[in-house]
């Protein structure tokens, strides 16, 4: 296993990638479990709660997450090829936070409830809902695999801001 590099926002070459659109995965191997590990790892390491693998360069329509809080043993979930199948029609608002817009919150409304379907670490199709945190994630994820950022779902004043930040950030570090 390894920890890869997160892809951020204040660099050009790293933007790019982000807002590229995933591709399908083929079907679930071990090359495949071996990137989800690495995920999983990175995302422990970063730390956070979710990750998508465009967020390490790779864009396929994979994602990881863990939402045991802490002292809880961890609960690493695998999806491949997510589809959200239903969504609600009632919003939500939760403060979200990206790994790659490092340090920036900013409040989301999205549906609070979603009906998903995925292929597991084992490969097995998977249907399940999902609410509060876990629809906020799922939903935050998935939006990676389409080259959307929570960012993008603010105003255009704000998401300038939300960038020179990370970008003032990152040149200060
Ligand atoms: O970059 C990402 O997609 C991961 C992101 C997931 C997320 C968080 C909050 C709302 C929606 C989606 C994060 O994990 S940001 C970091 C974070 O939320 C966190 C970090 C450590 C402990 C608890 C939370
Ligand atoms: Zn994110």
């Amino acid at each position: 296993m390894a920890i890869r590099r997160i892809l951020t926002v204040d660099n050009a070459a790293d933007l790019a990638v982000l807002k590229q659109k995933s591709v399908p995965v083929e079907a679930v191997t071990d090359e495949t479990r071996a990137l989800m590990d690495d995920m999983l790892e990175t995302m422990y390491a970063a730390p956070g709660i979710g990750l998508a693998a465009v967020q390490i360069g790779v864009p396929e329509r994979i994602i990881v997450m863990d939402l045991a809080r802490e002292g809880e043993e961890p609960a690493p979930r695998y999806y491949v090829n997510p589809e959200i199948v239903r969504k609600n029609d009632q919003l939500a608002p939760y403060e979200e936070g990206c790994l790659s817009v490092p340090d920036i919150y900013e409040t989301v409304e999205r549906p609070d409830q979603v009906h998903l379907r995925y292929l597991d670490y084992n490969g097995k199709l998977v249907e399940e809902d999902a609410d509060g945190l876990y629809a906020v994630c799922i939903q935050h994820e998935m939006d990676h695999l389409e080259g959307v950022l929570f960012i993008d779902h603010l105003s255009r004043l704000k998401r300038e801001r939300a960038i020179t930040k990370v970008k003032k950030a990152a040149r200060a570090a």
